[in-house]
């Protein structure tokens, strides 16, 4: 199965700081050890900074992946834009967040994109995207 990941604004600097919060390893370190995991599984990732690049990455893979992990990051709390790509696409989207949105400023707490996506995983780290993978590949027909 093809699985593919993507990562919102700013996840390109995890690990380097803001480690209290998000941990202390890198995702392209992580996503070493998740391809090595679900191997026989096509992984793919892709950050970017940019809404429009983010968008287009969505429509691309969407009609042609299994499955979506998205960490949408700060677009979450404001971006319909983003939200209506990923309502558009066929496949399944699991939402990811590092820390627990629900625990940090209340503009965190709402998610444009948690209705449009088939389910949420918040707090559980760099973890969560393992879990995500997981329930994609063990849920999706
Ligand atoms: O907890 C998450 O995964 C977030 O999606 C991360 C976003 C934040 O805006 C969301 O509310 C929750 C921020 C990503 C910024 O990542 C950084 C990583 C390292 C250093 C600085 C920022």
């Amino acid at each position: 199965m093809e699985i593919a990941i993507v990562n919102g604004p700013n996840l390109n600097l995890l690990g380097k700081r803001e480690v209290d919060i998000y941990g202390n390893q890198d995702f392209d370190s992580y996503f070493v050890t998740l391809k090595r995991e679900f191997d026989g599984h096509e992984l793919t990732y892709f950050q970017s900074n940019s809404e429009g690049k983010l968008i287009d990455h969505i429509q691309e893979v969407g009609f042609k992946v299994d499955g979506i992990v998205l960490n949408p990051a700060g677009y979450s709390h404001t971006s319909v834009a983003l939200a209506d790509a990923v309502a558009a696409i066929p496949a399944p989207v699991v939402e990811v967040h590092i820390s627990n949105i629900f625990l940090r400023e209340s503009f965190r707490h709402h998610s444009y994109i948690s209705p449009v996506a088939t389910g949420i995983v918040s707090g559980l780290g760099l973890t969560g995207y393992r879990l995500a993978v997981e329930f994609l590949l063990n849920n999706v027909k």
